[in-house]
């Protein structure tokens, strides 16, 4: 049977561990060196589910403000946004709103539907040095129907499951429309 087919955006401030979460779930590695991504990179994630083969192809946008008009073209399209930041930065956070809003905006949204993704809390490796705690993150989440996950692209904590809850989600929701 033919693998199904599904596209996952993932946005963020520069610096918030997006390139690192896409990296450690590919290959297992954690760089200690930000190299900032530039326009975008794309990579394809396989998963077998008990249903199928699902494919996932991963853009991974570069947060400088610059690529803000890229973004929103690449979002076209997309099955899920996977927000990130990084919740030992408090102005990480505080772009999470405004992304979801200029994200919102591109797509018409009918009846009771939301944006499908998820909300990313990276680097719990450094969670004694958090400035947003679980709460916070959570009430965020809840207000943009977003699921939550604590993740750490250095010990790979909840990466999987993150990135497997886009496959299972995008998969779900196209099923169902
Ligand atoms: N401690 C810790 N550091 C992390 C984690 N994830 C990423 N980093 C570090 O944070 C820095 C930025 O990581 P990147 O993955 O390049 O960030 P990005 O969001 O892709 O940044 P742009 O491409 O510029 O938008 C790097 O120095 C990484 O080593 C994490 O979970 N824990
Ligand atoms: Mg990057």
């Amino acid at each position: 049977m033919a693998a199904e087919l599904y596209k996952a955006i993932i946005v963020g401030a520069p610096s918030v561990g997006k390139s690192s979460l896409v990296r450690r779930y590919q290959t297992g590695e954690f760089r200690e060196t930000h190299t900032a991504t530039i326009a975008a990179d794309l990579s394809a994630i396989a998963f077998d589910f008990p249903e199928g083969k699902v494919v996932l192809t991963v853009i991974d946008v570069g947060g400088q403000e610059t690529f803000a008009a890229l973004r929103n073209t690449f979002y076209v399209g997309s099955h899920h946004v996977i927000f990130v930041y990084d919740m030992t930065n408090k102005e990480t956070f505080r772009r999470i709103t405004p992304l979801y809003e200029a994200l919102n905006d591109k797509i018409c949204i009918q009846g009771d539907r939301h944006l499908a993704g998820s909300l990313v809390a990276n680097k719990a490796d450094l969670r004694s040095e958090a400035v947003i705690d679980e709460k916070e993150g959570r009430m965020m989440a809840n207000l943009l129907h977003l699921e939550y996950f604590e993740t750490s692209a250095l010990t790979g904590d909840s990466v999987s499951e993150m990135f497997h809850f886009a496959a299972a989600e995008s998969r779900r929701l196209h099923r169902r429309s």
